[in-house]
């Protein structure tokens, strides 16, 4: 069968590390093609164009743009860097025929790019590398490009990808160029990717298109997005659904669309080449293959990202239950979830057999933590417990996920970081200096990573750039030590005074303020010392008491201590869980009763004796 080259299509993917810049590019890519009107203020990352995603910065969702640039189509996807959400990356790739790979002047390559890297030579691709963030000061793009190349050479790429063209330039001050000298544009860059980035290969035959992701619609339901690698797919056609376990289900393109700038164009043929979107699928899995109907050929099943970690789900059962959410019932935590199973393709929920919660699968905190974010934002109310590693049995064996995590931290806290992380069962693999730093790469189990990154910052003083990625699985490593403080437990149902919070300021750091509504169980403040202590936080201020006359508590408190949904998570032992509002996010004990956990905690320690 001869190959027929679609000359006027490049598509490609942006894949890098998290933060190294892969939105900037794709949102001066849009500018430069004039998406836009010249007028129009369109305002910091439009490609990151959810909530949440603006808030934090950061990509999570993979998403399609399409620009026209000298005749040429160029279909553009923004990945996501977080290495969470790397099955993401893994997938979308399919759809491309060439990657930009980006990568920070300054530090180089990091455990994502690796990875993303990985993928993209696997699937035969050749990348265009980006030596971003050149504006930086003490940035090295010299040492980074050799950098680049020589994870290249380990990651055995070809001849062909070694000799893989090079732009420099700094994405936040619009400028690409094949050298280091500054312009005022990104034209080189466009032009090396017309050049270099192959145009798609189809084969000739009936029509093939493997939907590799997924977008989500309240009015059309399920989207269906890939490429179109064979003949032509019309609107109202009937096509077949190839699923991985064999079935084929006949069903019709109800519409079709391509993309163009930020947004989707319907059209009423998609040609062998372009991306494209289809609504009528419905029920399809990643990996399907919508083939032609009366010559149905499936493309080789892709495979999605295990979870890696599990979280108990359960209604809220806190004295505070119903007073913020709108959704705080069993019924509406299970529809919810699973509805979010449609079009979170890495997560897993399953029924426990309370009937009350639910366990949560998922590949790592961000990803999980983004979930119950977003809930909440919804109107939900839940309680969720701490996060768990997933253990496997291999050849008989326990074994755990393990991670890659890389510190790039200041010469003199070097020790102190690696003190921190081999208490954790971590292994130094790797110890190099990169200029004033000190670049250490550990092997170490997921496990040992929940909670790391405050005692790192607190070790470092906030120095250490940390960054991890999911590696393998294996053998159990052993005990790890939790959390080292204790925490203080309220023992009322109450408001808590400035009074009493005052007094009990040497004992521990607060996470909350004079006056709020607190109640028995609940964890208020981080114990100065290892072990729980039950304190009273509600006592009204002593009418008799002359000292604090006329001064006011609550001025001269410290401010509680904030901790995002994320710390939380990372923060709480087995007996301890999250009350999650739309309004409160409160940390607590499982078991609220003051006397009946002292007794489960007496049988537990005879159990273990
Ligand atoms: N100094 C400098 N900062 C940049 C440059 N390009 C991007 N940034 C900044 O780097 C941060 C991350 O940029 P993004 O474009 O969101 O990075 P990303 O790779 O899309 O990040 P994820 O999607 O979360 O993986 C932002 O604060 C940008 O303003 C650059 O060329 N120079
Ligand atoms: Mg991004």
């Amino acid at each position: 069968m001869s190959n027929v080259l679609i000359m006027n299509i490049r598509n490609i993917a942006i894949i890098a590390h998290v933060d190294h810049g892969k939105t900037t590019l794709v949102d001066k890519i849009l500018h430069a093609t004039k998406v836009f009107r010249d007028n129009q203020d369109t305002g910091e990352l439009i490609m990151d164009s959810n909530d949440l995603e603006r808030e934090r910065g950061i990509t999570i969702f993979s998403k399609n743009a399409s620009v026209v640039y000298n005749g040429v189509k160029i279909n553009v996807i923004d990945t996501p860097g977080h290495a969470d959400f790397g099955g993401e990356v893994e997938r979308v790739l399919k759809m491309a025929d060439g990657v930009v790979l980006l990568v920070d002047a300054f530090e180089g390559p990091m455990p994502q790019t690796r990875f993303v890297l990985q993928k993209a030579l696997q699937l035969k691709l050749k990348p265009i590398v980006v030596i971003n963030k050149i504006d930086k000061p003490n940035c090295r793009p010299d040492e980074v490009h050799d950098a680049i190349f020589e994870l290249f050479f380990n990651l055995d790429a070809t001849e062909e990808q070694l000799d893989f063209p090079t732009y420099y330039g700094s994405g936040k001050n619009g400028w690409f160029n094949d050298s280091l000298t500054e312009i005022d544009n990104i034209f080189p860059l466009l032009d090396g990717i017309v050049k270099y980035v192959p145009a798609p290969k189809v084969a000739e035959g009936p029509l093939q298109m493997q939907l590799t992701s997924l977008d989500y619609s309240s009015f059309l339901g399920r989207i269906a997005i890939g490429k179109v690698s064979r003949g032509v797919i019309k609107e109202n056609q009937q096509v077949a659904l190839m699923q991985a376990d064999g079935t084929i289900r006949k069903l019709k393109v109800k519409e079709l669309y391509v993309f163009e700038g930020m947004g989707k164009k319907k059209v009423i043929e998609v040609i062998a080449g372009d991306l494209c979107a289809v609504v009528g699928v419905d029920d399809f899995n990643i990996g399907d293959t919508l083939a032609d109907a009366d010559n149905p050929e499936a493309l080789p099943v892709i495979s999605v990202d295990e979870p890696t970690m599990n979280m108990l789900f359960s209604v809220n059962n806190s004295p505070f239950f119903g007073k913020d959410g709108k959704f705080v019932t069993s019924r509406h935590l299970r529809d919810r979830l699973m509805k979010e199973t449609e079009k979170n393709l890495a997560l897993r929920v399953t029924d426990s057999e309370d009937g009350d919660s639910l366990m949560v699968y998922g590949r790592g905190i961000l990803h999980l933590g983004i979930l119950i974010e977003t809930m909440r934002r919804e109107g939900y109310e839940l309680t969720v417990g701490q996060p768990q590693v997933i253990t496997k049995e291999i050849n008989g064996k326990k074994c755990e996920p393990y991670e890659i995590l890389v510190v790039d931290v200041p010469q003199e806290f070097a020790s102190k970081v690696i003190d921190l992380v081999t208490r954790r069962k971590g292994e130094m693999m790797i110890m190099e200096t990169k200029g004033e730093m000190q670049h250490l790469e550990f092997e170490i189990p997921s496990r040992g990573l929940i909670g790391l990154r405050t005692q790192m910052l607190t070790a470092t003083t906030g120095e250490a750039v940390m960054a991890h990625r999911f590696n393998e699985y294996k053998p159990w490593k052993g005990n790890i030590p939790g959390r080292n403080n204790g925490v203080l437990i309220s023992k009322n149902t109450a408001k808590t005074t400035g009074y009493s919070i005052d007094k009990l300021q040497d004992r521990g750091t607060f996470f909350v303020d004079a006056a709020e509504e607190v109640y028995a169980g609940q964890i208020i403040a981080e114990n100065i010392k290892p072990g729980d202590l039950i304190v009273n936080a509600t006592e009204p201020k002593k009418l008799t008491n002359h000292r604090a006359s006329g001064t006011d508590d609550a001025t001269r408190m410290a401010p509680k201590t904030l901790m995002s949904l994320e710390e939380c998570m990372e923060y709480i032992q087995f007996d301890e869980c999250i009350e999650v509002t739309p309004i409160n996010i409160r940390m607590r004990k499982v078991i609220l009763d003051e006397d009946e956990r002292k007794k489960q905690s007496k049988s537990m320690s005879s159990q273990m004796a």
